[in-house]
Formats: structure tokens, sequence, C-alpha cells
């Protein structure tokens, strides 16, 4: 452990001089305007935070401190047999801003292998619950729980001087993820395989070993893992659950009440939720026009209908991308690969096909092609995980790399606490008519 966050302080420091000479020299410079609609509609648009670990390019979609996925999927390390990039090392490169070696990917599975240890009490307040509960609930539960292992909030408690809270942050966000893949699969055999858990295996890397206590034992499962959690690690810092995940972090809550929130923000059907909604919307096509094969015609008239009861497409639009993204593209590419003959792969390549003409149609959608979550469930469903419910916890636990990486970010160059301002429509009334009003919050 000590070697990584050696490297790492000396990275942090490094970037926390060069950003002081930055803002010395910089500081007061504009870098936009604010429209009164955007603060009615989203902040779309608007600059306002500092992420490090990734950008997203809205034509190109995400890149990884500069790669993007087509790169990282030639460049991170691979498992041994495998073709698929170890989250591992995605972890690594948003972290410390370079590609690791493969011995820095091996350290890493080894740390988190090490610090994989869940408490019984986690599981016991994940029982307390109905087997009725969703899996999200469940996972945040389980994430709560696991907060009495925080050395941050313990640290804090004793007493520590701010230059180090970093530290702290650091251990935790390690034995966070570390743990989340035995959490998520205790909810996975608890819910859907009659609590008929698997224990870890100690010589499998992390997205292995979890694929491994899901009951998954196929290598290509695993591979599907290792690639599922790496394309879902980050998007930059504006989407809800990293945003959430900074914000609390901001009032120095401890990592695990950070992750916690950001969960919750991602259990949102708009959000991360929208991976179990596709697989769902589908499911119900399939039923109501009894074929598990439909063709684009049906398809079409079926989103018409979806549209004409003012719901939204599940898996198509985004806030930031106008292009398909390229996660969704890296998961058709695995598809193509291992299962092209696949009915349920097959259609959701054939909506790829109709739906962004429709969505384009209606003149409004910024954005009429598919996101990642467009995808990811067909996928599951091929190798039999078919429990929908449970898809956005996978998401979080990969989540948990960009969003926890990002916070030991935050905590090193000591972002303080995050408080912009609002206002009233009253006030802007006010304003509008010319009076003086204090719309700045100066
Ligand atoms: N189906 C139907 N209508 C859609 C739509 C879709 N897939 N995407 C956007 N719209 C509608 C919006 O609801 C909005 O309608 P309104 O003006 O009547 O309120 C209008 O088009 C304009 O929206 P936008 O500016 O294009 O999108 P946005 O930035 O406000 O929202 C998103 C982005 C993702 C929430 C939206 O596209 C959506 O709801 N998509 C479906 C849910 C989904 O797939 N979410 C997952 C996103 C990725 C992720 O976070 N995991």
């Amino acid at each position: 452990m000590g070697i990584l966050k050696d490297r790492f302080k000396a990275k942090a420091d490094a970037a926390a001089a060069e950003i002081k000479e930055i803002l010395k020299e910089n500081g007061t410079k504009k870098i936009g305007e604010v429209q009164l609609s955007q603060i009615y509609q989203g902040m779309r648009g608007m600059t306002g935070l500092v992420t490090e670990t990734s950008y997203l390019d809205p034509q190109e979609g995400i890149r990884f401190r500069g790669y993007s996925i087509p790169e990282i999927q030639e460049k991170l390390p691979k498992a041994k047999n495998g073709n698929e990039p170890l989250p591992e090392g995605l972890f690594y490169l948003i972290l410390m801003g370079e590609l690791p070696t493969e011995e820095d990917v091996a350290h890493a599975t080894s740390i988190w292998q090490r610090r994989s240890h869940v408490p019984n009490h986690v599981f016991a307040a994940i029982d307390a619950l109905p087997l009725t509960a969703h899996p999200m609930t469940m996972f945040v539960t389980g994430i709560m729980a696991l907060q009495t292992e925080s050395n941050f909030a313990k640290r804090y408690a004793q007493g520590m001087n701010k230059k180090d809270y970093w530290d702290p942050v650091f251990d935790d966000a390690m034995d966070l993820i570390a743990r989340l893949p035995r959490i998520g699969a205790y909810i996975y055999r608890r819910k859907y395989k009659n609590s008929d858990h698997i224990q870890p295996n100690g010589l499998l890397d992390w997205a292995g070993n979890l694929a491994h206590m899901l009951g998954y034992s196929d290598e290509s499962f695993k591979e599907l893992m290792r690639l599922y959690m790496t394309i879902h690690a980050d998007h930059e810092g504006g989407n809800v659950s990293a945003h959430t995940t900074h914000l609390v972090g901001s009032a120095l809550s401890d990592p695990y009440l950070c992750l916690a929130a950001g969960m919750n923000g991602l259990a949102g059907p708009l959000h991360g939720l929208a991976n179990q909604e596709v697989i769902k919307w589908i499911f119900e096509m399939q039923k109501e026009l009894n074929t598990d094969l439909p063709t684009k015609d049906q398809i079409a008239d079926y989103v018409q209908k979806t549209l004409s009861e003012g719901k939204v497409v599940p898996g198509y639009g985004h806030a930031v991308l106008r292009k398909t993204d390229p996660r969704f593209t890296a998961q058709m590419g695995f598809g193509k690969k291992h299962m092209p003959d696949d009915k349920l792969v097959q259609t959701v390549w054939n909506i790829y096909e109709a739906v962004p003409p429709i969505l384009q149609s209606l003149g409004k959608i910024k954005n009429p092609w598919p996101n990642v979550d467009a995808h990811s469930g067909s996928l599951l469903v091929h190798y039999g995980l078919k429990e929908y419910e449970f898809y956005t916890v996978l998401f979080g636990i990969s989540r948990s790399l960009g969003v926890m990486a990002s916070l030991i970010w935050d905590r090193v160059l000591s972002f303080p606490i995050e408080r912009p301002k609002s206002v009233t429509t009253e006030l802007v009334k006010r304003w509008l008519k010319g009076e003086e009003v204090d719309i700045w919050g100066e």
C-alpha cells in the first residue's frame, strides 16, 4: 500500500503546486456566462467543477486521463489469457494520471484482495431488510453499515491536521473498493439464489472474483465483468453519482457516507437505474408482441407507444454526449465476439437502428443516440443474469472506482465545502424589473 500512496502523494504535491500557480496568474479570468434558463434547467452546459480523473467530450465520449475507451482496451493490462482491460488498471490510470504497468496492476489487485474482508454486522444489516427490498436499497444499507470501519471518521474524531485528511480518505477508498464486490454478490445470492453464498477466491482479480461470487464460472463472464467494471467507472464530475459523492465529501463526510449518497443518486431511473429499465422495457415489448425477435417496424411502433404514454425510451439520450456512447460500442464489440446470434443482443442492435430517427424527428431531444445502459443488460441476460433489478448494483461497484479516486483528489487538493448560491423566482422577478437585488450573492 505504501508504494502506491507515496507515489500518489508525490504526484498530488506537484499538481497542487501547479494549480496554485495557475490560479495565482489566472484566478480572475472568466470561463463562461450563466444564463437565467440554465439555473432552472439543471445547470446544463455550465462549467462549475474540477474533476481530474476523466473528461467527457460531447462528440467523442469519455476520455480517462486523455485515453479513449478503444485506447484503454488496447493499452491497459489484461488478466492471464484474457482480452479485456482489468479495472485495477483503469483505477490506477485515473488516480495516478499515467498508464500502469502489469506490476502496478498486480499490486492493486493484491491490495484489494488483502483488504476485502467484510465484517459480519454488514451482512446482518442487509439481512434485516425484507427480500422484497430493491438491491440498491440493500447496497446502500451495506455501505452505510460498513461506515463503522472508516479511518477518516476515527482520525477526525481524534483530531487531525487538515493537511493529513487525504491520507485516511485514501485508505477508506481502497478498503471500500476492495469490499464492494463481496457486498454486491451477497445481495445477489441472498435475493435471487436462496442465500446460497459463495466465498471469495483470494487468487482472483477484483472483477473475476466478483463474477465468481455471483456464481458465474464461465471465463467469458469474467471477461465481461472486467470490461463492464472498467467502462462504467467514471464519466467526469457532473453526473449525479459523481457530483453527489464529491458534494457530500466537501462537507468532510467520510468516504462511506459519500459513496452511499452517490449510490442513492445512481439508483434514479434517469441515471444508473436506466440499465434495469432498458431490459424491463425490452422484456415487456417481447411479451406484448409475443416474439423474442421483434422486427425493426415492430420496434418503431413500440417506441411510438412508449413516447405517447409520456415515458422516456430508456438507454437513449444524454445530458452531455451528442453521439453514440463509446461504452455502448465497446459492449457491442463484446456481443459480436461472444454472442452474435443471441436474440436479445440482436434486438438491442435492432433498437439501435430503429430509435435514433424517431427521437430525432421529435425535434426536442438533444441526443437521440444510445448511452451505456442501452446495451449492458442484454449481455448479462445472455449468461443467465436475468434479474434486472440487480443491474444498478453492478454499475455502482464499478462507479466506486471513479468517485473514490476523485474524492482522494478532492481531499489532497483541499477543495473547500461546495456551496453555490441559489435565488428565488421572486428575486429573479425583481431583478428583471431592474431592482437592485443581490442576484449574484456577492
Ligand atoms: N426518450 C424520450 N424523451 C427523451 C429522451 C428519451 N430517451 N431523452 C430526452 N428526452 C426528452 C426529455 O425528457 C426532455 O423532454 P421535455 O422537454 O418534455 O422535458 C427533452 O427530450 C429534452 O431533453 P434533453 O435535453 O435531450 O435531455 P436531458 O439532458 O434533459 O436528459 C437524460 C438526459 C439522460 C436524463 C434523458 O436523455 C433521458 O431521460 N434518457 C432516458 C433515461 C436514460 O437512459 N438514462 C441514462 C443516462 C446515462 C446514465 O446516467 N447512466
